[in-house]
């Protein structure tokens, strides 16, 4: 009997994770601090319940059960990343054997339970030392950064064969330099601008140097793609959405997959005064930085309406200067996260993608729901989260009809396998399949995680 929603046999089904936000033991074992370590140790307060990046889920200690699990979820595949900070804690130079050790066993483990590890490089946790250098600002950290790059590939790119240079690049540049929720808490908008051009260059450094060693696997980046919809069709509102969409899409989608930046938004921020320093060779570099595999990070759309207001002349200069967040009366809310839930805006991606891209090789490597308390729902040692079952199976709907319209998407990944720690929110919302106890380290898997488990092994659902 076929079912209704059938996906591919060979379809990706698994989950994701970053170490800085599962391995614990961050300043232990040779591994040095990240920004998220000093700027905790600056400003506790500004996170959740003053839980910092120390104290993540032990990922370190329990690899092995935690990799036995995601085989009982039936994962074909899992993301996680390679901290850089734990590799190569000076940045640059020498290599520290015990993270060599510990990759090695993940990798091992995963491969030895049939679950393909995808690795990716950077998820927001600049090495310290590099930061004091001026982090994505200075080119030297480029050029390191393509040096550990090119280190990962040689240690463990016999195994492992998919790779992603960076996690949400546009991330570190809102929250870095724009929006004051990262490290290292900049307002400065040509300085935004500097750091996501520099990020791309680093990125094209690992393309490069990956291709360079003929490995047989292939490489990408994972991008969160927020589909920017005007409030209506007037021509303001388009206008303001297309910016939008230019500035947090388009600004890492053109680069990653057609090897350059749309003409409109190097316009624009030339008109502003906000281009950053292109060197010769620089367009090269960045045309060798065309991805094998695009992963989609989808978790909320972006409404957009034209500015009814002027821009106060002597404030800095901000994307919200060319257009305003619209509440779209009705929309679906998820209130842990303050995030729209908007499903069919994963078809809406993927059909853009088809149309506008030429159809790459794809997959939606982040997808999910943060609930807060999630205690509430426990029924007999289970947390029976009914709401991220349905969250899940209706982004599934929409991707399953964007596959039968041709898309490539090869997969789907949730996040994440074991709820984690989230950044400034720490543990306040859990994403998870599987519950976290923090008192006691102890993993139990949510209705969803048996649900997923189900989905991904009958290939589909009705
Ligand atoms: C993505 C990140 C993840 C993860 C997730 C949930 O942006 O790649 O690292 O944290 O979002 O968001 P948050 O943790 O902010 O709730």
């Amino acid at each position: 009997m076929t079912m209704k929603y059938a996906f591919p046999k060979e379809f990706w089904w698994g989950s994701a994770s970053s170490a800085p936000q599962t391995e614990g033991e961050n300043l232990s074992f040779g591994k040095s601090a990240t920004t998220w370590d000093h700027w905790f140790e600056q400003e506790p307060n500004r996170f959740h319940g003053n839980v910092g990046p120390q104290q993540t889920s032990t990922f370190y200690q329990h690899w092995r059960e935690d990799i036995a699990l995601l085989k009982q979820l039936n994962h074909n595949t899992f993301r996680t990343s390679i901290s850089w900070a734990r590799l190569i804690p000076a940045g640059r130079g020498e290599v520290n054997a015990e993270a060599v050790t510990f990759y090695n066993q993940v990798i091992d483990e995963m491969l030895a339970q049939g679950v393909q590890p995808f690795i990716n490089l950077f998820h927001f946790d600049m090495p310290m030392v590099m930061q004091e250098l001026g982090g994505w600002e200075n080119r030297d950290v480029v050029q390191a950064y393509g040096e550990f790059a090119a280190t990962c590939f040689d240690l463990f790119g016999d195994r492992v064969k998919h790779w992603f240079t960076f996690n949400e690049p546009v991330v570190p540049v809102e929250g870095g330099y724009l929006y004051d929720f990262h490290y290292p808490n900049v307002v400065d908008f040509k300085r935004a601008a500097t750091v996501a051009y520099h990020t791309m260059l680093a990125h094209a450094l690992a393309v490069k140097a990956y291709r360079e060693r003929q490995q047989g696997g292939e490489i990408g980046i994972i991008l969160n793609l927020t589909p920017s919809y005007p409030r209506s069709q007037h021509p303001a509102d388009i206008k303001a959405a297309n910016i939008a969409d230019l500035m947090f899409n388009r600004s890492f989608l053109d680069p990653a997959l057609r090897g350059e930046y749309p003409q409109e938004l190097v316009e624009l921020l030339r008109e502003q005064g906000q281009l950053p320093d292109c060197r010769p060779g620089d367009a090269e570099l960045l045309q060798q930085g065309v991805v094998d595999l695009l992963g989609i990070n989808y978790y909320q759309p972006r409404r957009i309406q034209c500015r009814d207001s002027l821009v106060n002349p002597e404030s800095p200069m901000m994307p919200e200067w060319f257009f305003s967040s619209y509440e779209m009366p009705g929309r679906k809310m998820n209130p842990h996260r303050g995030w729209e839930i908007y499903e069919k805006g994963i078809y809406d991606i993927l059909t853009n993608l088809r149309e506008n891209y030429g159809n790459p090789r794809c997959f939606i490597s982040e997808n999910g729901m943060g609930v807060e308390n999630e205690l509430r729902f426990d029924q007999g040692g289970q947390i029976n989260d009914e709401y991220r079952i349905d969250f899940v199976r209706e982004h599934l709907k929409w991707l399953h009809r964007a596959l039968q319209e041709g898309s490539g998407c090869l997969g789907y990944h949730m996040w994440t396998f074991i709820d984690c720690w989230s950044w400034m929110n720490a543990y306040k919302n859990r994403y998870g399949f599987v519950q976290l106890d923090l008192a006691t380290q102890k993993r139990t898997v949510k209705k969803s995680g048996e649900w997923f488990a189900r989905v991904a092994s009958h290939h589909g659902f009705d």
